[in-house]
């Protein structure tokens, strides 16, 4: 009885030099002597990037360019109106910067309610 008790304690004792997970307690961590140090391979990390790229066309109409931007972007009247005429004058901007799923939802958003409309306002994602 007393020899399977110290068993488990060197089992123990083992284990927490070696650094393994202890049990309901610190996984994402190795016990170096008294220190917890961060698993780097667990942090968590930022996500990848995804720009929304808004695309010039001869149909749309400016008006509704600027609604889009302030709508689905909320960007304000003044600032709308000058990506509108970036993507007017140069052919495209980039209108906004969002994790994959935001940046295709929003996208999917723009063509929808341009098609709705029947205009072929055209909005495309870009890895960053
Ligand atoms: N070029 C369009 C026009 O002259 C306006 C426009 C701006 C269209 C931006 C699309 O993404 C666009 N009516």
């Amino acid at each position: 009885m007393r020899e399977s008790k110290n068993t488990v304690m060197e089992i123990d004792d083992l284990r927490i030099r070696m650094g393994a997970p202890r049990r309901g307690g610190n996984a994402g961590s190795q016990l170096e002597g008294e220190l917890m140090v961060a698993d780097p391979a667990l942090k968590p990390k930022r996500p990848p990037m995804y720009k929304v790229v808004l695309l010039n066309d001869d149909y749309t109409p400016m008006d509704f360019v600027v609604m889009v931007l302030e709508s689905v972007f909320h960007k304000e009247h003044q600032e709308a109106l000058e990506i509108m005429l970036q993507v007017h004058n140069k052919g495209a901007a980039v209108v906004g910067v969002f994790t994959r799923d935001v940046a295709e939802t929003k996208a999917g958003i723009v063509v929808e309610h341009a098609r709705i409309n029947e205009y072929p306002l055209q909005c495309t994602v870009e890895h960053e």
